[in-house]
């Protein structure tokens, strides 16, 4: 094998054996460069007589363009490979949240608000709102609560100072001058729920002066308090997120139904936790009723025609329940360690497909 032959095999070798542009380089710089091999070696042919030398420069330049070729060919192989391997590892997913993560948290009674929002729009519910600001009317009179009846005290109501013609306004005792607004302005059957701001005078360990509830409505031909206990059971067991829950009516009084009942439902302490739906042991969880055929009357109702029934929960005292959170009055104290403690991710919104909490 001629010289030449022998630089060239070498070199191609050295080519084909290069995993990196780095590599390839310094092949490079070693065959072809201004100190390499072909370099050096064509420093001789001044040495040579013109014949010999014509043949030699022509057979060595014949070599580094053959290098050089071998060397490009590699080259653009070595990078169409990086370019593969950076499309396949590099890739953007566009749906994650953007960076820094927000820092904000939901605060839990927002949470199981949506909660319950989520469980009953599945069952077909819509929500309905309304002003937290009312008047007798929409709070009390439409609600069965008769002229100075004691049910109005037990409210403590908040009042706004007397109007000229005599009237008060007020800050809602409940949601249910918004259950009045719907009937009064929709045709049945109406499915809603009512989740909102509600205040009553009222301040202790297991009282805020503010506090939320959500309401549920129901108006429709020859309903019944089957359809209650359905409706009511599978809340439960949806948000407990349990797979069936015990429960037991209670008879109760509410002037707005009748009958009317509070709805406890089983559960156990298994060392620090509860665990609702079954267990000896009964939990008050919300009230309910059939709507009182006066209360359909004064919303332009039959009676003969309509019934419903309705329900009413605290979801400040169900998100302490569900979450374990002792204290009801640090749900108003603004204290962003607890809301970060207590809070929940602004992605992770509940939903029945995923689960409602994470
Ligand atoms: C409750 C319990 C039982 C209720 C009744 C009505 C209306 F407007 F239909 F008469 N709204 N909400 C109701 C019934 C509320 O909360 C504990």
């Amino acid at each position: 094998m001629s010289e030449i032959e022998k630089i060239e095999s070498e070199t191609l070798a050295r080519i084909a054996a290069s995993q990196t542009i780095a590599a390839l380089d310094d092949v490079r710089v070693a065959a072809l460069g201004k100190k390499g091999v072909i370099s050096e070696r064509m420093k001789s042919l001044g040495k040579m007589d013109p014949e010999a030398r014509k043949s030699a420069g022509a057979a060595y330049n014949t070599l580094k363009a053959k290098i050089a070729a071998a060397i490009d060919a590699k080259k653009t192989q070595l990078e169409n490979a990086e370019l593969d391997r950076r499309l396949a590892t590099e890739t953007l997913d566009v749906t994650l949240p953007i960076a820094p993560l927000p820092k904000g948290r939901i605060h839990p009674v927002t949470q199981v608000t949506e909660e319950i929002i989520a469980i009953f729009s599945a069952m077909g519910f819509d929500v309905a709102e309304g002003p937290d600001i009312e008047d007798d009317f929409h709070n009390f009179t439409a609600l069965n609560f008769p002229p100075d009846h004691p049910a109005r005290e037990m409210h403590d109501t908040f009042f706004f100072n007397e109007k000229e013609d005599g009237s008060r306004m007020l800050l809602r005792t409940h949601t249910s001058p918004v259950q009045i607004r719907t009937m009064m302005s929709q045709k049945p059957p109406i499915r809603i729920i009512i989740p909102g701001r509600t205040f009553r005078c009222d301040s202790d360990q297991t009282h805020t002066p503010m506090f939320h509830q959500v309401e549920g409505l129901v108006i429709d031909r020859e309903t019944h308090m089957g359809h209650l206990k359905g409706t009511l059971e599978a809340f439960c067991s949806a948000f407990f997120e349990v797979d069936s829950v015990k429960t037991r009516f209670r008879p109760h009084f509410f002037p707005f139904t009748e009958p009317s009942a509070e709805m406890d439902i089983g559960y156990e302490r298994v060392g620090n936790e509860i665990r609702m739906g079954a267990g000896e042991k009964w939990m008050e969880i919300l009230g309910c009723g059939m709507v009182h055929p006066n209360v359909l009357r004064n919303c332009g109702l039959d009676p003969d025609i309509y019934q419903g029934f309705a329900f009413g929960m605290g979801v400040d005292r169900l998100a302490m329940l569900k979450y374990g959170i002792p204290d009801l009055r640090d749900f108003f104290a603004a204290d962003a360690r607890w809301l970060t403690h207590y809070g929940f991710d602004p992605l992770d919104q509940p939903n029945l497909s995923t689960g409602l909490s994470r």
